[in-house]
């Protein structure tokens, strides 16, 4: 039957109505419906050795634009859709997205399951069901609100499995359920999602916003992705998290081995475990202790199985972000783990006394990448400047140890979110152009090159960039009340709000044009500078700049001598699917952590990838984007990794010092506590903010600054030369092949997974 009568059937059936005369809501459940049998149809991916991916976020957005695109289906059920005076934009606008992550890390994980079904790898995820994910943002008076994100309806993507365990704490036991989603991948058969909840979990626990009662464990495990960490209670309630996450985990790999019939002792050759981050750490001590306590394995044959099945990869190399847990914390949350970390530790230390690189040091914490490093056969960081650092500092002690056991695996982002359900102008230009090959291979990409210099084809590029623009701005009217103007340059820093990650240095640029405007010096090219980040509740410093930027935008929007030529937009509860409007929008993308900071960053590839420029440090994946596009196709401005190391090194930062020699830094620093800005914004953040720019400035803007508004205006005036920019943009997309995660993938098959 064809495609049309089989939807036209369903809604007969379900509505007892043609799809031309359904309500919205009724066409949504029916496509849904429809896309779920679609999905019934294909072969679910299986093989002899399975790998599971354990993470501790999925940040994997909506699903049903995604699935239709992987099953091939997109095109023909948009004509049926639009036939009926429908489209699946505007059902799509039903469908709630999931906030299963905070950031990077999280995407990384939705990304590799969809090239991993994509490839036709026996892989799956495993996490948890938090019921309201990550917080939802709203502001209020210029400030950031968390409020609840409600995100399960009776009709998600979820299927609730017979799947239970019993996962046994210090002090209580609860039972879990494993709920599933399919990940369908692209022209191939369907992977799992394993999401485990606590059956126990009370929704009704949450109060105000996100507030909730942290110490009742059967109840609120599952309700919010990593809690405020700001108090012992809710680092408690992040290990029972990721221990009820890993003991379930451990079960379903110790199950799927028994329903094969696999003997236990060759676990490693059945079943291979990548850890993300250190989030999921404790599956080693969990799996040795299965083993050696339920499955009669010695110790020493435990922890070699254990070893051989189990790899790692770094996310981060912030000291302050590498999990250590007080020894008393896992003797309350997890007693059971206490005497396995404990031989684990015993083992490294009789060999190696070494107090670097000891799993509990000297006061008594636990260092969750100790365990991984020694007790796991891969260690990968996630861009080559990333692994390069860990090897020749941050982790040299233990790369000393075992060079062998330390690879890198550079990020990647899949296609078919980011560009072919994102950008549907964008890969119908780019098939008309190159064919569709480029679809399952990306570096085929690089045909593009031939039509650098063919006129037509840039004009498209051209039109296709104003359409998404347009499009932007629209929305944002709707949905924000803001006016932009779609002929100004859109420059846009979206992520989350980190010091690192520099979004104040972005927002002393804005002040500096604005004080620049005001003083007579009209830019020849208007700029709108969009900005979009959720900050952790109790990081204030963040919040404080999340204010400042709001703060802009009021003064900066409203004076009319100024917004001709300057604009400044933070999108409210930015997330995946606002990423998927703003990326194809994009002019310049702000790349600008302090070198040595960011591992890796991937919307730097998203960017690329649609159309926009780089303007950024050289730290994480900017430095192969700028291998790829060379010098003259990116804009690369700042310190270097080695001389922000040297100075973290020597302590000799002052940022205080950069403020008093230079006038165009203190002008634009002291504007944050001005008569102007106090107006509209809060005296304490703002103070707050401008004491911490001039006293600490950790991530060091101040030493950038400079260098930073040259940069700036280059890009910004190179932008008014259309056809140099044109050919930029052609350079940076036909090179973005490498970044994808279908590359990224068989890399890690290649090197750590070896399925087949
Ligand atoms: C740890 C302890 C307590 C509470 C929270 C956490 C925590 C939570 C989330 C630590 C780290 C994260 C997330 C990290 C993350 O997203 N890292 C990003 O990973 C991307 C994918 O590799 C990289 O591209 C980014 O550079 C990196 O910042």
């Amino acid at each position: 039957m064809e495609l049309r009568d089989r939807f036209e059937k369903l809604s007969a059936k379900l509505y007892g109505r043609p799809v031309r005369q359904c309500t919205e809501a009724e066409l949504f459940h029916t496509l849904l419906v429809f896309t779920k049998e679609l999905m019934a149809d294909k072969k679910q991916i299986t093989g002899e050795r399975k790998l599971y991916y354990i993470s501790a976020e999925f940040l994997i957005g909506k699903l049903l634009s995604n699935n239709l695109i992987n099953l091939g289906v997109y095109d023909e059920i948009e004509k049926v859709l639009n036939e009926s005076g429908k489209s699946i934009a505007m059902l799509e606008n039903l469908e709630p997205e999931p906030s299963l992550g905070n950031g990077g890390l999280g995407r990384l994980a939705a990304c590799f399951l969809d090239s991993i079904a994509s490839l036709g790898l026996n892989g799956c995820g495993v996490g948890l069901l938090y019921h309201f994910g990550l917080f939802k943002q709203i502001f209020n008076n210029h400030l950031q609100n968390a409020v609840r994100n409600e995100w399960i309806t009776d009709q998600s993507w979820l299927t609730k499995t017979d799947l239970s365990f019993d996962v046994k704490f210090g002090d209580r036991t609860v039972r879990s359920t494993m709920y599933d989603i399919d990940v369908v991948g692209y022209d191939n058969g369907i992977g799992k999602l394993h999401l485990f909840d606590v059956n126990s979990v009370d929704e009704s626990l949450v109060g105000n916003g996100i507030d909730f009662d942290k110490n009742n464990i059967e109840k609120n495990l599952t309700l919010f992705l990593y809690p405020d960490d700001s108090d012992e209670a809710g680092h408690l309630l992040r290990i029972y998290q990721q221990y009820f996450m890993v003991s379930n985990a451990a079960r379903l790999i110790i199950k799927d081995m028994k329903d094969a019939g696999h003997d236990l002792h060759e676990l490693h050759k059945y079943a291979v475990v990548q850890i993300n981050d250190t989030h999921p750490t404790m599956v080693i001590p969990e799996l040795i202790r299965i083993l050696t306590q339920e499955e009669y394995f010695t110790m020493d044959d435990a922890i070699e199985v254990v070893s051989k099945t189990c790899a790692y990869t770094n996310h981060t190399i912030l000291a302050e972000a590498l999990e250590k847990w007080p020894m008393s914390y896992l003797e309350k949350v997890v007693p059971v783990l206490v005497p396995i970390i404990k031989e684990l530790n015993n083992r490294i230390r009789k060999n190696n006394p070494d107090p670097v690189i000891q799993i509990i040091d000297d006061e008594n914490k636990v260092h969750m990448a100790h365990i991984d490093i020694h007790y796991g056969f891969s260690t990968n960081g996630v861009a080559a400047i990333h692994t390069d650092i860990l090897k020749d500092s941050e982790l040299s002690h233990f790369y000393k140890l075992y060079p062998e056991r330390f690879n890198n695996k550079t990020n990647g982002i899949t296609f078919r979110r980011w560009l072919l359900s994102c950008n549907h102008g964008l890969a119908k230009l780019f098939d008309e152009t190159i064919g569709t090959g480029y679809r399952k291979d990306a570096t085929e990409l690089k045909k593009l090159l031939d039509h650098k210099d063919d006129q037509v084809f840039l004009d498209k590029l051209d039109e296709v960039k104003k359409a998404n623009k347009q499009a932007f701005v629209d929305y944002v009217r709707k949905t924000e009340g803001v006016e932009l103007d779609p002929n100004s340059v859109f420059d846009v820093q979206v992520k989350r709000l980190h010091e690192y990650k520099r979004q104040q240095m972005n927002a002393l640029y804005i002040i500096h044009k604005y004080l620049e405007i005001k003083a007579g010096k009209k830019p020849e090219t208007p700029v709108t500078c969009i900005f979009g980040a959720k900050a952790a509740p109790a990081y204030v410093i963040a919040k404080d700049i999340i204010h400042l930027i709001l703060v802009l935008q009021e003064i900066i929007n409203k004076d009319p001598e100024v917004s001709p030529y300057l604009k400044v937009l933070m999108v409210t509860n930015y997330n995946v699917s606002y990423a998927e409007k703003i990326i194809p929008a994009c002019d310049i993308s702000e790349q600008i952590s302090l070198a040595s900071k960011e591992a890796s960053g991937t919307s730097n590839m998203k960017f690329m990838l649609n159309g926009a420029i780089t303007l950024g440090t050289d730290d994480g994946a900017n430095v192969e984007i700028h291998d790829f596009v060379g010098d003259e196709n990116i804009y690369i401005f700042g310190a270097k990794s080695d001389e922000v190391i040297e100075h973290y090194k020597k302590a000799d930062y002052v940022s205080r010092d950069i403020y008093n020699k230079s006038k165009v830094v203190k002008d634009a620093v002291d504007f944050i506590v001005s008569d102007k800005a106090l107006q509209v914004g809060n005296k304490e953040n703002l103070e707050r903010l401008y004491n911490d720019i001039i006293n600490k400035d950790w991530f060091m803007a101040l030493l950038d600054l400079e260098d930073y508004i040259a940069k700036k205006d280059e890009i910004l005036k190179d932008y008014a030369d259309r056809e140099k920019w044109k050919r930029m943009v052609v350079v940076n997309m036909a090179n973005a092949g490498f970044f994808s995660s279908d590359r990224t993938i068989e890399e890690y098959n290649k090197d750590i997974w070896k399925l087949k």
